[in-house]
């Protein structure tokens, strides 16, 4: 049986990543980020099952600032592969919080990478790096491996920096590691202040007289929004590769922030424009206009296509949170 270690286990794609690995037969070990309150509510119904925890399924303390943590759980977990999804992940919060960003998102993955060699681990042991469409910021759509990268915030950057330390490592140590190039992936897991689920939540909170409006930032932007759980499969089968490589993972269709609202909106036979409005804390200094990915290589090579369709996951984000909100009555 095949052990990965997984750090960013509690996040979205955390979460769907584990599921899947567990169903694959593999034993999971997560990294868990010592917290006052605990926030594993992602990750609880694997926890919360005696089959699974404790048996094929092990959390650890760490955190990608702490070079000897990582260490040591390299050192005891011994894994087959590694999946670095930590991160700062949220691009607006990175233009607030520049120098943490870097230190988790770049120099993160350049601890992480000297403790798999440290831990004579690196000539074993694969290796998968959480990129993002981001890097490719203003560079022309549609977007693919070949594609400049122009950074337009200190995540993207950030992100960037790691991208490079991954390829430096495989040419210059043989190591096995895959750059995934990840364009925006959602589903009802999605963390409560990106977009996608500030509009799921507050459409649902309106429906159900929880709420009367939401305030959002720039609609004009498109994104290439596909769903979480087919994108962890990318990154799974990249590790599975003979060779290791770099893939652009994405649907290839474009939708701006006004058809998300558009369609989730409309599902619940609301107009949207009678509930947003806009506001100058939500715009970023330098944004992102436009991202659409082209995803061939991945298809050639890894067999991988996206299964859900747009329309598919803005309505499964919407009916989850209906129920979400149905049962707590939650006021947002
Ligand atoms: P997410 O929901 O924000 O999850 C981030 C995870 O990183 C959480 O488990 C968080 O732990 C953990 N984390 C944050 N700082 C850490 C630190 N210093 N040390 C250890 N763990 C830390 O993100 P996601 O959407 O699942 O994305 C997963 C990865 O893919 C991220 O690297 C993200 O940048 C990248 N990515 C995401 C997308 C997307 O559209 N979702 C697209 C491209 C790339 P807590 O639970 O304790 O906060
Ligand atoms: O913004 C606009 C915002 O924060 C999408 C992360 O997973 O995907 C994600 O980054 C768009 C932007 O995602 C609000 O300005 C309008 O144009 O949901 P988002 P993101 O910035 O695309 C990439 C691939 C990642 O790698 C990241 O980790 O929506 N927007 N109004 C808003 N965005 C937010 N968050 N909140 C608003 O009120």
């Amino acid at each position: 049986m095949k052990k990965a270690l997984i750090t960013g286990i509690t996040g979205q794609d955390g979460s769907y990543l584990t599921e899947y690995l567990l169903e694959l037969g593999y034993t999971v070990h997560g990294v868990v980020r010592r917290a006052s309150s605990l926030n594993r509510e992602r990750i609880e119904s694997m926890i919360g099952n005696e089959s699974i925890y404790g048996r094929t399924l092990f959390l650890h303390y760490g955190d990608l600032t702490d070079s000897s943590a990582l260490n040591r759980i390299l050192e005891k977990v011994q894994p087959d592969e590694v999946y670095n999804l930590a991160a700062q992940s949220h691009v607006g919060i990175s233009f607030q919080m520049p120098e943490y960003t870097a230190d988790v998102n770049a120099l993160g993955v350049v601890r992480l990478l000297d403790a798999l060699r440290d831990t004579g681990l690196a000539g074993k042991c694969r290796f998968y790096q959480a990129g993002t469409s981001e890097m490719f910021g203003s560079g022309a759509p549609p977007q693919n491996e070949d594609t400049p990268f122009l950074p337009r915030s200190p995540y993207a950057a950030s992100k960037l920096c790691a991208h490079w330390m991954v390829v430096n490592c495989r040419e210059a140590y043989g190591l096995h590691a895959s750059n995934g190039i990840l364009f925006n992936h959602e589903s009802p897991r999605r963390g409560e202040n990106f977009v996608t689920r500030k509009i799921t939540l507050g459409a649902a909170a309106i429906k159900l007289g929880l709420s009367d409006s939401l305030v959002l930032g720039n609609l004009e932007s498109g994104r290439d929004w596909g769903h979480a759980r087919d994108y962890v499969k990318a990154m799974h089968a990249m590790l599975q590769q003979d060779s290791p490589g770099d893939y652009v993972v994405a649907t290839g269709e474009t939708h701006t922030v006004r058809e998300f609202l558009d369609e989730a909106f409309g599902y619940l036979d609301l107009d949207w424009r009678n509930y947003v409005k806009t506001d100058q804390r939500f715009m970023r200094p330098t944004e992102v206009d436009f991202l659409r990915g082209d995803a061939t290589k991945a298809r050639r090579l890894l067999g991988w296509r996206p299964e859900t369709r747009f329309d598919g996951l803005v309505r499964e984000m919407v009916d989850a949170d209906l129920e979400l909100l149905s049962n707590t009555k939650r006021r947002i």
